[in-house]
């Protein structure tokens, strides 16, 4: 890649030391020891680049303290970051810098990358978005801020053991994190507990007294632009106890008890809850909720008294937060109570601000993973935000009541305290409520919350509506990952594309050239042995790389019906085992991904997965035909590998399930084809690419809704030889492993008229669909074309062009 764009360490700073040079002075300094181990170089080398950066980002901070721009804080309780080196070294252009010095030792850089703990401070998609859109945002010179916790077990790590799913603590932090800054010049208290107490002076005050207050932390991580000198923060807090609030205890001599009472507060950012789309209802989750929008917007406040006093009148003007779904939108009432408790404002005037610089995010319709809060829980731990809910909910309310006079029903839907034998605080109201943006991550989803979940906001503020289609980074989920790839694309169109994504649509004219089509595949070979390394590594079973390689990971939900893909996969055996190979492609199939801790039946269709993969993999009928592999511990990093070595991605969701889908995004960009439903962003990747090069079948959203009504999987079955087939063998316990009745509960959801995924329904589409993948794959010249046309249609994808729309329709920065 040229290295022409501004290096990072020119412009207005002084030349700083060498890459080279700081890291041999690392090694020196800081390790002191002759030996050298991987793990030591890893950190001396992730020391040197982050003094690389320190510069830039002193200045960056310094310009954005200054308030010329609109600053942005995005709000998320999850930032999945993966690895961060690879993505430092690619942003600053020392890749290959960097390559040479570590040569010199003998060393190999890739190695020393593999050394990094992955930052699994998050559970999928959702965290895994609020990664790339920091990217997007400071290499679009957007003064962004990313706002989180510091959680010191991030996302568990999973383990298979015969067969079955087991979690393990995910301790990232044990070997330090060299990429952050500790910044205690940024502590904020944040209250809990207590009580409120009204008093007057000149007006009426409320105050929230006798509270338990804790002490939030920053831990600054830089996030680079891509050669372009801005170096954004991300700041995560981390609660400790604060000094005086044990100090009753230490007077009554209590003082060892006094000191263990550290703990308390500093559980609060322990651990990452690992549900996936789904709540549970956890008093310590809320803690952790109101604990980062606290700190977070006490910081911002601070930030902006230093810089005009108490002057707030503008404050709108010049902030914005984007709440990564509900997760922080106590932060309504948060900055009510900041700005009208301790700040003096009135409440008319706070409620101006508050609602012209919240907007909020929403990513998902499944119920379960609506937030609820009950109101006793919510009004013991944060008495005063409670109030504060009430008084919001009271006037906006009076506001319905003018739009529907009389209708008591409406007042009592679209509340933001849901009555019954518990009253509870609906959070997605909550954000609707405080927020001047509602947005949805694709554009099904926005047209179904308008449509459904949330039709009656969309008929009181219409205005606040709108689409805003994910998309990944291109830095980390090609220039990075697939350096194959990017070295060919960069040699026929240039480089531009790495922040100009849609420039890859001139690719179209070479997928028909045959010289490239067959650089195309080399590489796209070359990913696959790779791919399959790790493959053998983790699990012992060998990919054959002129097999197709068939792959779905993403988190284990029954929605996203990896159990469809299993399903297909004892189609498979099932035909081999009667020799009906006809029209078959050999292939191997991947599946990876992790199951919330409390959900059975994500557990269990693991445990049949890895049966499968177990009776496939110990046939030696099916070693020409089949391979199939549970790949455990599904991350960030195995990602980055996964994604340049697929030939066929698996995006099969019940349509109007998945919201969006940013994993399908990846693959195309790596020239994956999609076999996958009119769901999530893949309807407007179909768009994109053509229906000719795509594998589309299955039912519509709409068809989902109309069949569930008179849904008759026993009579699909019994019509389809190929399921019925399926069945049978699941049935007569083939895959149980001498496990009697294991796969009970998933053979019960499959013939269940109320089976919401209708896995039955789409199975022959689905096969039918499969059996077209297999025709074409068996036609290089027409895969690789099509493949190369996926990677050419990918750049609307691109988070950069998402975080334009943020930033010129909802943030206006
Ligand atoms: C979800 C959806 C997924 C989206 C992702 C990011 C839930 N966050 N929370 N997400 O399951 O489809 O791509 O918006």
């Amino acid at each position: 890649m040229s290295s022409e764009s501004a290096p990072i360490r020119q412009g207005n700073c002084e030349p700083c030391e060498s890459l080279a040079a700081n890291f041999e002075r690392h090694i020196r300094n800081w390790l002191s020891r002759d030996e050298k181990v991987p793990g030591d170089l890893y950190y001396a080398l992730a020391l040197s680049v982050k003094e690389q950066l320190f510069e830039h980002w002193r200045s960056t901070r310094r310009q954005d303290l200054s308030y010329q721009k609109k600053q942005v804080a995005y709000l998320s309780l999850e930032f999945l970051m993966g690895r961060a080196l690879g993505n430092m070294l690619l942003c600053l252009d020392l890749t290959d810098e960097c390559r040479q010095s570590l040569n010199q030792l003998a060393i190999d850089l890739e190695e020393i990358q593999e050394q990094e703990h992955d930052a699994g401070l998050g559970n999928g998609g959702l965290g895994r978005l609020a990664a790339c859109f920091m990217d997007s945002c400071a290499t679009m010179d957007i003064a962004a801020t990313g706002y989180g916790i510091r959680y010191e077990y991030g996302m568990f790590m999973q383990r298979i053991a015969d067969g079955y799913q087991q979690e393990m603590p995910d301790k990232w932090l044990r070997m330090g994190n060299p990429w952050e800054v500790r910044v205690n010049s940024h502590n904020v208290n944040v209250p809990f507990y207590g009580r409120t107490e009204t008093y007057l002076d000149k007006k009426r005050h409320i105050a929230w007294v006798d509270t338990q207050d804790v002490l939030a932390v920053a831990y600054d991580m830089p996030i680079p632009g891509y050669r372009n000198q801005r170096v954004n923060t991300l700041r995560l807090w981390k609660a400790e106890a604060t000094d005086d609030f044990d100090l009753s205890e230490f007077n009554q001599g209590d003082y060892a008890e006094a000191v263990a009472r550290k703990n308390l507060a500093e559980q609060i950012t322990m651990v990452l809850y690992p549900n996936d789309a789904s709540e549970n209802g956890k008093e310590l989750r809320l803690r952790q909720q109101y604990f980062l929008s606290s700190a977070s917007l006490q910081d911002l406040l601070k930030n902006w008294v230093n810089a005009f006093g108490e002057d707030f009148s503008r404050f709108a003007e010049y902030n914005v937060m984007q709440l990564n779904d509900t997760h922080p939108s106590i932060a309504v009432p948060e900055l009510m109570r900041l700005l009208v408790d301790v700040h003096g404002l009135e409440w008319d005037e706070a409620w101006d601000i508050t609602t012209s610089c919240m907007a909020y995010t929403n990513h998902t319709l499944l119920p379960e993973a609506l937030e609820r809060w009950p109101v006793r829980m919510l009004g013991n731990i944060l008495p005063r935000i409670l109030e504060i809910i009430y008084e919001i909910n009271a006037r906006y309310l009076d506001k319905v009541a003018q739009l529907w006079p009389g209708d008591h029903h409406k007042l009592r839907t679209l509340s933001i305290i849901e009555e019954g034998h518990e009253q509870y605080v609906r959070m997605a109201y909550l954000a609707i409520v405080g927020s001047f943006s509602v947005n949805g991550v694709a554009g099904l989803h926005t047209e179904l919350l308008k449509q459904g979940l949330f039709k009656d906001f969309y008929q009181l503020w219409p205005e606040k509506f709108n689409n805003r289609t994910n998309g990944v980074t291109p830095r980390r989920w090609l220039a990075m990952c697939n350096p194959g790839l990017s070295e060919l694309i960069t040699q026929k169109i240039g480089d531009q594309w790495v922040t100009d994504l849609p420039q890859l649509s001139q690719l179209r004219q070479f997928a028909d050239d045959v010289a490239f089509v067959k650089q195309w595949a080399a590489i796209k070979r070359q990913n696959k042995a790779r791919l399959a390394r790790l493959i053998k590594r983790e699990t012992g079973v060998e990919f054959d790389n002129s097999m197709l390689f068939d792959v779905q990971v993403k988190r284990i939900h029954e929605y996203k019906r990896q159990l469809l893909n299993i399903l297909h996969v004892i189609h498979l055996y099932d035909r081999i085992c009667r020799g009906d190979t006809d029209g078959m492609v050999p292939r191997c199939v991947l599946i990876g991904g992790k199951a919330a801790p409390g959900y059975a039946m994500a557990k269990q269709i693991i445990k049949l997965a890895n049966n499968v993969a177990h009776m496939v993999n110990s046939d030696k009928n099916m070693a020409p035909w089949l391979r199939m592999v549970f790949l455990p511990n599904y991350n960030v990093s195995a990602m980055e590998k996964i994604a340049p070595g697929t030939d066929l991605s698996e995006q099969i969701s019940t349509a109007g399930k998945e919201a969006s889908g940013t994993g399908n995004m990846k693959f195309m960009m790596n020239g994956a084809l999609t076999i996958g439903t009119l769901d999530g962003a893949n309807i407007e990747m179909l768009e994109e690419v053509g229906e000719e090069n795509f594998f589309l079948f299955g039912l519509t959203a709409a068809e989902v809704a109309e069949q569930r009504k008179d849904y008759r999987p026993n009579e699909i079955i019994n019509n389809s030889a190929a399921l019925s087939g399926v069945m049978q063998l699941l049935e007569s316990g083939h895959f149980n492993l001498l496990e009697p009745g294991i796969f009970d509960h998933i053979i019960g959801a499959i013939r269940d008229p109320y089976d919401q995924w209708m896995t039955a329904a789409d199975f022959d589409a689905y096969c039918s669909a499969q059996q077209a993948v297999a025709a074409a794959y068996q036609q290089p010249a027409h895969w690789y074309r099509m493949s190369i046309l996926n990677t050419a249609a990918s750049g609307r994808f691109s988070s950069d062009v998402t975080i334009a729309g943020y930033r010129d329709e909802i943030w206006r920065a």
